[in-house]
C-alpha cells in the first residue's frame, strides 16, 4: 500500500472556495490489477472515490487542473496503461461528492493520451481562453508513412456537458506540424 500526500503536497482547491483541500491517495494491489482511493477533506467531511487500475505502474497521480471551468480543480488519476497509451479519470467535486468528469471524446469517458510512431493524442488548454475550453489534438500517421491525418477539436463545458465548438482537419499534416501533440498540455498536469 502506498500513501502519498501526507506531507501536504497534494493539497488542491477541489471545491473552489479559494482554500486548498487536503487530498490523500491510497494505492492497493499491483501493476496489473490494482486500485486507488482518493480522499478529499471538505470542511468537516471527507469525500472519497475509488477506481480500479490495469497495467498502471507507479503513482496514478497526474495532477489537478480546472478543466471544466466550474469552481475548483479536477483531480486526474491514471486508471489504465498500455504500451504507450494512458487513460485517466478526472474527478470533480460536485453536489457534495466526487463525480467523474468524462472527457469530450467517444472513448468511454476516460481521458486518453498517446505519443508513438503512428499516433499523437493530447489535451490542450490555453490560459488566454475562457474557462471550460479544452482542445483535443489528434494525429494518425497516413499510409504514406510520412504525413499525418490531423485534427484539432475544441470543446466547451456547459450545463449540458461538453459541446464541440469546432474541428479543424489537416489530412496531410507534416511530422513537424504534429510533433509533440501527445500528452497533457494543461497547467497543473504532468504531460505523460
Ligand atoms: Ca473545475
Amino acid at each position: 500500500m502506498m500513501v502519498v500526500g501526507s506531507a501536504g503536497r497534494l493539497d488542491v482547491d477541489v471545491n473552489g472556495n479559494g482554500t486548498p483541500n487536503k487530498v490523500g491517495l491510497v494505492r492497493r494491489g499491483d501493476t496489473q490489477n490494482g486500485s486507488w482511493t482518493v480522499r478529499v477533506s471538505v470542511g468537516s467531511r471527507v469525500v472519497t472515490a475509488t477506481r480500479k487500475t490495469a497495467g498502471w505502474y507507479g503513482s496514478p497521480w497526474q495532477g489537478a487542473a480546472n478543466v471544466d471551468g466550474r469552481p475548483g480543480k479536477e483531480l486526474f488519476l491514471g486508471v489504465m496503461a498500455g504500451a504507450h497509451t494512458q487513460f485517466f479519470a478526472a474527478l470533480a467535486y460536485q453536489g457534495g461528492k466526487l463525480v467523474e468528469r468524462h472527457a469530450p471524446s467517444p472513448r468511454g469517458g476516460v481521458w486518453t493520451i498517446d505519443g508513438a510512431y503512428a499516433i499523437e493524442y493530447g489535451w490542450w488548454r490555453r490560459q488566454d481562453e475562457p474557462p471550460g475550453v479544452v482542445r483535443l489534438k489528434r494525429a494518425d500517421r497516413n499510409d504514406d508513412c510520412r504525413t499525418f491525418d490531423a485534427r484539432i477539436s475544441t470543446f466547451r463545458w456547459t450545463s449540458d456537458g461538453w459541446v464541440r465548438k469546432s474541428t479543424k482537419r489537416y489530412p496531410h499534416a507534416s511530422q513537424d506540424f504534429v510533433s509533440g501533440w501527445g500528452g497533457f498540455h494543461i497547467r497543473g498536469l504532468q504531460r505523460y
